[in-house]
């Protein structure tokens, strides 16, 4: 079997479908080799001292594990001198982060939730890293605002996961591929070139624990699961939740799935769990080009538009037509 990197991957992007510039692929690549790094680290743990906190917050006020603020500085030096960004955005930091002077800018931003599942750190459980790249407007600075694009602008989205493989999952707007790291060679492999999400699923991911916070149109919706084969939906389903968000969409881009963190009514001050910009929109165009769904329960997620870098945003995502039914029951209610 032919063996393809994901350099071949991305030049076939560029050369034969002329799907990305030849600056977005080299970026993608520079975001790749970090990832790399990333999980040498999440692999060493105890050993090379990075577990438990930091002993620091991040701007949405929860504390930093060390590999949290490890991971936020391989992907910042990883990416500030490769001349193809004009600024990066992270989950752990309240500000964009400008390329510094001595560097030359590029027309990109990048944008990332450097290790997410954070608290499944500790306890040996897969962990991620979730990255979008978007076009910096022409002539704009690159402040805030530059960022505060809806999500159909993203050029590129992908995550890797830290699992007892580690993976690079990966859209250019063309479909979503999977790499596999060769670790010996340190390469990444092509293992699944056309991933593709389900319509239908019997299986469903949420932490129930929130239950008695959510909408009626989620309560509504997971009670007729849980009744299974007697309830209205005539069959049974399984739930399934590891609560790192890389992990659970991983498994419905394998197999199919629903996963939710929808809005609940904890404080009205966060619509949502889950950050729009760093996990909610790359999660959706990934989603979106392997065929699947993303939506608000009122508005497909992609198509909201931010106003602030770190704001959250409530989710339900994966097989077409749970997704569909989740917006109908909103829609209902
Ligand atoms: P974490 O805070 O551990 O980084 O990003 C938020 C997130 O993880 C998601 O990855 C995950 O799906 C969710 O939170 C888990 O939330 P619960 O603690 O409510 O299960």
């Amino acid at each position: 079997m032919r063996r393809v990197t994901l350099t071949q991957y991305l030049i076939e992007q560029q050369r034969e479908h002329q799907q990305i510039p030849v600056n977005l692929r080299l970026q993608i690549e520079v975001v790749a080799r970090a990832v790399k790094a990333i999980s040498v680290n999440v692999g060493k743990g105890a050993i090379a001292g990075v577990l438990g906190e930091a002993g620091t917050d991040n701007i949405q006020g929860e504390a930093q594990k060390q590999l949290d603020v490890v991971a936020n500085e391989i992907l910042l030096l990883s990416n500030e001198w490769g001349g193809h960004l004009a600024a990066m955005a992270s989950e752990e930091m309240p500000l964009p982060y400008p390329i510094p002077n001595r560097y030359p800018k590029g027309e990109y931003l990048l944008l990332f939730d450097p290790l997410d599942g954070s608290s499944n750190i500790d306890v040996n459980i897969s962990v991620g890293t979730i990255f979008s790249v978007l076009r910096c407007p022409e002539g704009a600075e690159a402040d805030e605002d530059a960022f505060l694009q809806p999500g159909t602008q993203q050029v590129a989205a992908g995550y890797a996961l830290y699992g007892p493989q580690t993976l690079l999952v990966l859209t250019v707007g063309a479909g979503v591929v999977g790499f596999t790291l060769d670790r010996e060679f340190g390469a990444w492999v092509l293992t699944n070139p056309d991933m593709r999400i389900p319509e239908d699923t019997r299986e469903y991911a949420i932490n129930a624990s929130n239950a008695r916070f959510w909408d009626p149109a989620i309560q509504r919706y997971i009670d007729e699961l849980v009744a299974g084969k007697e309830g209205p939906r005539g069959k049974d389903f399984n739930m399934r939740w590891v609560a790192s968000m890389v992990a659970d969409v991983h498994r419905l881009l394998t197999r199919g799935g629903i996963f939710m963190y929808p809005r609940d009514k904890r404080d009205p001050s966060k619509p949502g769990r889950l950050r729009l910009m760093y996990e909610a929109n790359p999660m959706s165009m990934i989603v979106e080009q392997a065929g699947g769904a993303a939506s608000t329960g009122h508005q497909r997620i992609l198509d909201v538009q931010p106003d602030h870098l770190h704001q959250r945003v409530p989710v339900v995502l994966g097989s077409r037509n749970e997704v569909e039914r989740v917006v109908r029951y909103y829609a209902e209610a």
